[in-house]
């Protein structure tokens, strides 16, 4: 009886007692499976802390180079502390905005990603300037989302206006058949005033005259990532004057006669200004094949519609203010283009720095990430991306780095250069286009 009841006792317990071990083990083997995962979990976000956080701190990595994508025999590592205990230390610069009252909302976008991205570790002052006054709500505003100090001024009507001598007749009639052939901005009053005045006059503003740089910033652009060194510290100490993000072609029927006033300039002032194999001459009149492409449109003059997108541009004021570009301004503006046609502030300056500076004083800012509609940069590196905590991808459809439409390739080529990370290795494996 004792044994049929043992083996009746088997019977009901045995699979229970199974189905519970079984259970039992199952949940160990969970357990254990998960925490390998979150070890694994743990294990990558480690690492990536260590190779991008501590990097971003700059405190026990070897020196970064000043590009990742290109090679530097000494670094700007700014982020370290001086001798002071004072971890950065400014520039005499600011940046600034020309900016409509009405574009409140875009410049607060953009100062945002710029304080988020550079500003607030280093407080530059931000200047605003206006063709009619600032308004209270755009003054408070601004102020509040700056880490520095901010200054606001009125442009001069002298200096923004259209000057009595543009014939109205001539004018009026330009306006309306550029407006007719659908010309970008062909039909508008203000958008001139605007480009003449970012061409001759925006570094006359007496706001400006005790900084030496400039860091030209448009309401709704956006940076795309963390700044790995201060841009104004990086012009001074490498010498550069002009600093640019993107370069593309500019729209032809825009400018049709400017480079046969260049053309005049140079042949009035050869001798005066650098030679043309000295200067960045190539990179505007180069129409080659670069790479896989051949320059998209092609252009009824020498000039190959190169430019650099003016609407991001860190420069030397200096440079402005110096007299070999106060006479290309003045060439340039005596003719009226900048009325009969639509002349752009970014061809003008383009051409000015090309011409009156060497290629190594001009700098293309590659690891800056950048967005003004409908365009943007991105670093090509992922470890960069990754270490500056970039939102972009090199491949979004609106980065043009090396699309057919950039002219960065031809920067590349006919200006200070691209060297790559192989060179580093002692190789000398030069990239030729
Ligand atoms: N104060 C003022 N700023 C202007 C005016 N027109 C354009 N801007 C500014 O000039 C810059 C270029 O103008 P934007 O409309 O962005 O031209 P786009 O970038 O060429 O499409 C921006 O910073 C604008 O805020 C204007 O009439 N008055
Ligand atoms: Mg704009």
């Amino acid at each position: 009886m004792a044994n049929k009841g043992l083996l009746y006792a088997l019977g009901i317990f045995l699979p229970l007692w199974t189905f519970l071990i079984c259970i039992f083990f199952k949940q160990i083997f969970l357990i254990h499976k998960s925490q390998n995962i979150d070890n694994s979990y743990t294990y990558l976000s480690q690492r990536a802390k260590e190779q991008y956080d501590s990097s971003r701190r700059r405190n026990y990595l070897p020196d970064l180079k000043l590009s990742r994508n290109s090679y530097e025999d000494y670094t700007l590592d700014y982020r370290r502390q001086d001798e002071f205990g004072c971890f950065y230390q400014r520039e005499n610069a600011t940046i600034l905005m020309l900016v409509r009252n009405s574009e409140l909302e875009g410049a607060l976008d953009s100062m945002r990603s710029l304080e988020d991205r550079f500003n607030k570790r280093y407080r530059y002052d931000w200047t605003f300037l206006n063709d009619v006054p600032f308004d209270q709500e755009f003054i408070e505003a601004t102020t509040a989302m700056a880490s520095g100090k901010t200054q606001y001024a009125l442009i001069p009507p002298a200096d923004w206006n259209r000057p009595q001598w543009i014939n109205e007749t001539l004018f009026e009639a330009r306006l309306h058949e550029m407006e007719t052939e659908g010309v970008l901005y062909g039909g508008s009053r203000s958008y001139r005033n605007m480009c003449r005045f970012n061409s001759g006059f925006f570094f006359k503003q007496s706001i400006l005259n005790n900084y030496d740089y400039y860091f030209r910033v448009e309401p709704n652009v956006e940076y795309y990532c963390d700044f790995p060194y201060d841009p104004f510290r990086v012009m001074r100490l490498k010498g550069k004057k002009y600093g640019f993000v993107i370069s593309l072609y500019e729209y032809e029927e825009t400018i049709p006669t400017l480079w046969n006033v260049v053309e005049e300039y140079l042949e009035t002032n050869e001798g005066k200004i650098l030679s043309k194999e000295d200067s960045a001459y190539a990179f505007l009149t180069d129409s080659n094949l670069v790479g896989k492409y051949y320059p998209v449109v092609e252009a009824n003059s020498d000039y190959n519609l190169c430019h650099f997108w003016s609407n991001f541009e860190i420069g030397d004021l200096n440079f402005f203010r110096s007299d070999e570009y106060k006479t290309f301004f003045e060439t340039l503006d005596s003719k009226g283009g900048f009325y009969y046609e639509r002349w752009g502030d970014a061809p003008v300056h383009s051409i000015g720095v090309s011409l009156l500076l060497r290629p190594d004083e001009i700098i293309h800012f590659d690891e800056l990430g950048y967005f003004h509609s409908p365009f943007g940069t991105c670093p090509a590196s992922h470890a960069v991306r990754l270490d500056q905590r970039c939102r972009c991808k090199s491949d979004d459809v609106s980065v043009i780095d090396i699309e057919p439409h950039s002219c960065l390739m031809r920067w590349w080529k006919n200006g200070s250069g691209k060297h790559f990370l192989k060179e580093v290795q002692g190789k000398n494996f030069e990239y030729v286009l």
